[in-house]
């Protein structure tokens, strides 16, 4: 429920804010180093910090951003925050109820289908992706659950084509590409691991995993996202377009930073998103995905079985694991919180919810290639989850996050 709505109307103005009551400060039941997975239920945390939010979000547009915005749905209370712009043509202010373009969160819905699939005893997590696309990929031993952890070892394609910025983008915004085209692309380059060794970022994984489920179930992925997920939720501002290049209905535009220092930013807001598809190629709005990764936690997407699968993590780094399709990052308040990042040009996502689904968090900027802002909303994760910092520990530092991103070159990537 929204309670109230202050706000000056303008670019910068926020848009507030509900509170029902404020749950009480708690501290999390389990406790544990880097790495360690902590476990709080929403009713446990702390209240979100929404002045904090608020700064967190002007700062990303001190840094570069044209617009940022962010909403908490905590227990039905919702917390709407938003400041400067969703068009820099016409001046309009960006709305959280504007669709953008999710990047990567596009990655854990192909995973839900996947593990939907295995419910339906259609997939084996542990048979080779070859039993299923026969010939596809040069080893044998590379398993449904290795693509959908990143464990595969196929090389990232999105490497080369977006090792120079701009003209990468400018390159690909309007071509389309199969799903064999990025595969033959990844290919092209040696594998970085043996399957299963490590954790290695890469696209090419959900593009196979668009494959599988376009072979399993004989449809578009468009159709099974719509089928399994958007319409169950009723995700109605949630959209898989492709190889359209236009995000329907009211948006935020997307602009990408180019690498030379000072350059004007791109508006990168049509493209076909071909490069990235099962990958990244999924529209949607931050009530669409508190709600989606609200019900996925709670179980109501697959059976408890397959959401233990999902939640099988990999070390990426000190704060940050990978599941199936699925990121899980360690708060420095001691609570974990499960979800997804994006970056398409133009568009850095955050979503993540509590382990119990009652509290969600999805943040946007409306650039990207800017590492510094995409550290930035990084901390809207900190505002959301772990509430006002105590005065007297250290301020929260991007440098105590650490490198924490998927990104193509340039950027940190792990
Ligand atoms: C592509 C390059 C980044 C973006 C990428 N995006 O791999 C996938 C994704 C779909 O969302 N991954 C994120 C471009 C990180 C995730 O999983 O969290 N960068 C940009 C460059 C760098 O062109 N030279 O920043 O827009």
């Amino acid at each position: 429920m929204v309670s109230g709505t202050v706000g000056t109307g303008t670019a910068l103005g926020v848009v507030l804010v509900s509170l029902l009551a404020a749950p009480a400060q708690a501290a999390t039941t389990a406790t544990g180093g880097p790495g360690i997975e902590r476990v709080a239920a929403a009713g446990a945390l702390a209240p979100p910090d929404d002045a904090g939010l608020r700064k967190v979000l002007r700062t990303a547009l001190t840094q570069g951003a044209p617009g940022a915005m962010a909403r908490i749905d905590d227990n039905g209370a919702v917390h709407l925050l938003s400041e400067g712009f969703a068009d820099r043509a016409t001046g309009r202010a960006i709305s959280t109820s504007d669709r953008f373009r999710v990047g990567s969160v596009t990655k854990t819905f192909s995973a839900v289908v996947l593990l939907q699939l295995v419910d339906e005893g259609r997939l084996k997590l542990d048979r080779s992706v070859n039993s299923y696309l026969p010939g596809l990929l040069p080893d044998d031993r590379i398993t449904v659950r290795h693509v959908l952890s990143h464990r595969s070892g196929l090389y990232d394609y999105t490497d080369d084509m977006f090792a120079k910025t701009v003209p990468g983008f400018e390159a690909v915004r309007n071509k389309v590409f199969s799903y064999r085209d990025l595969v033959k692309l990844s290919l092209k380059k040696p594998r970085t691991n043996a399957p299963g060794a490590a954790y290695a970022y890469s696209n090419t994984n959900f593009v196979v995993a668009g494959m599988l489920i376009e072979k399993l179930t004989g449809h578009p992925v468009a159709t099974e996202y719509q089928n399994r997920i958007f319409t169950p939720l009723s995700l109605t501002n949630t959209f898989y377009i492709h190889p359209g290049t236009a995000i329907p209905g009211r948006h935020a535009h997307g602009y990408l930073t180019p690498d030379e220092a000072g350059a004007a930013l791109v508006d990168s807001t049509r493209q076909t998103v071909s490069w990235a598809q099962s990958a990244g190629a999924i529209i949607s709005t931050t009530h669409d995905l508190d709600t989606f990764f609200s019900a996925l936690l709670r179980g109501k997407l697959m059976s408890a079985a397959q959401l233990t699968q999902m939640q099988k993590w990999t070390p990426v780094n000190s704060t940050t694991q990978y599941g199936l399709g699925l990121r899980r990052r360690d708060l420095s308040c001691g609570v974990s919180v499960y979800g997804h990042t994006g970056t398409v040009q133009g568009f850095y996502t955050y979503a993540f919810t509590s382990k119990d689904g009652k509290r969600s968090l999805t943040a946007l900027a409306n650039t990207s290639n800017n590492t510094t802002v995409l550290n930035t909303m990084y901390r809207t994760l900190e505002s959301a989850f772990c509430g006002k910092p105590a005065t007297t520990a250290a301020p929260r530092s991007v440098a105590a996050v650490e490198r924490h991103e998927d990104i193509a070159p340039g950027t940190a990537r792990d």
